[in-house]
């Protein structure tokens, strides 16, 4: 998982560590200044946005009299389009590395560091508050919303075909199960052939009760009657499969509105796999536009090496990723926390 951009952004954590030691090996051996101490005040500088120069003086100051370096644009300047280029091989989005990059140049330039203080460590903070800054968007409590939510709660999962939706629900229904809840799911992917009983097969091995019409019957009517049962029988949780369907596709498009808009579920999850890369936060920006959702949940992390839709996607919709399924099995979802990302970056 996230194999090659944890690599990417380790070679950068090197270029640029070695950069900030060159910069500071030429401020030490610079000339000792004629220091006197009122002038030590004028080097009081506010906590700086990225300033435009910083002069002979006050590096020397930094350096010689408060034993600490100014980092400088000029001695960055190579490597952080180095930095943009790697998140970009890495699918992360274009505004999104341009935030990025900001948001390093930010954290760094301009800021006094201690002499002799670790580099490497040094870059790696402005890193992680760089990238932590795109990806905690909305800090949204999942569990917390499903408990205080009156019953029965309907969760709608919306995406293009094969990205793991049908799989996800199952893994949603076990999770869900195991925290105390009782769920039915709405067996509403009526388009394709064979999603009825695939799901069918999910609902019996985890003993979970489907509500299901026949191939091609009306996804929102289905819906409407897993809601109906569920109220009846004071069920906690629906879960609503739908049909995989591109965006572009506007008859399953409307139809795919009509079901939120006639059951009106209390979450739409917008379900993408995180090895689609940039095509998955487009599509998300898409699927977003026609029926907003709460969420995203990004699949086949287990496989995807890039890390780009997980950086991207919730700056992106503004939505934040709720869950991450990194493989097949049912207790293959974890709950997305920005820190756990960023761990395994940095680790
Ligand atoms: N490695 C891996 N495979 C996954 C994951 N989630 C789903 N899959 C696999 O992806 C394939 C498609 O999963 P489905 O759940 O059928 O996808 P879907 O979105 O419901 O597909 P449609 O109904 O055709 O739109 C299956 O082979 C799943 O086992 C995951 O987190 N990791
Ligand atoms: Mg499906």
């Amino acid at each position: 998982m996230f194999d090659k951009l944890k690599e990417k952004l380790g070679g950068f954590k090197k270029l640029i560590g070695g950069a900030i030691e060159n910069n500071e090996k030429a401020v030490i051996s610079a000339e000792k200044p004629v220091g006197k101490e009122d002038e030590r005040a004028d080097t009081q500088v506010e906590a700086p946005k990225i300033p435009e120069k910083i002069s002979l003086i006050q590096k020397i100051k930094a350096a010689v009299i408060e034993q600490e370096f100014i980092i400088e644009e000029k001695s960055l300047k190579d490597h952080l389009w180095e930095l943009e280029m790697a998140l970009l091989e890495s699918d992360v989005a274009l505004p999104v590395t341009e935030k990025i990059v900001e948001n390093v140049k930010i954290e760094l330039i301009g800021t006094r560091r201690k002499i002799g203080s670790d580099t490497g460590k040094i870059v790696e903070n402005a890193l992680r508050q760089a990238i932590s800054k795109v990806i905690s968007v909305d800090s949204f409590d999942f569990d917390a919303f499903i408990k205080s939510s009156p019953k029965p709660v309907t969760i709608v999962f919306v995406g293009v075909n094969g990205t793991g939706k049908t799989t996800t629900i199952a893994k949603m229904a076990e999770r869900f199960k195991e925290q105390g809840y009782s769920v039915v799911i709405a067996a509403a992917d009526t388009f394709r052939a064979g999603a009825i009983e695939q799901i069918e097969r999910h609902a019996e091995s985890l003993g979970i009760k489907l509500i299901k019409h026949q191939e091609g019957a009306d996804p929102a009517a289905i819906v409407y009657d897993a809601i109906q049962f569920a109220k009846a029988k004071h069920k906690d949780v629906v879960l609503a499969d739908t049909a995989g369907r591109l965006h572009t596709n506007i008859n399953l498009m409307d139809q795919l509105k009509k079901v939120c808009r006639v059951n009106n579920p209390n979450l739409i999850i917008f379900v993408d796999e995180a090895i689609a890369g940039n095509d998955a936060v487009e599509r998300a920006r898409l699927f977003n536009n026609a029926v907003p959702f709460n969420g995203t949940i990004l699949t086949k992390q287990d496989a995807d090496a890039k890390g780009g839709a997980a950086i991207s996607i919730a700056y992106t919709t503004g939505k934040p990723i709720l869950f991450l399924g990194v493989g097949q099995s049912y207790k293959d979802l974890v709950r997305f926390d920005p820190n756990w990302l960023l761990d395994r970056l940095f680790e």
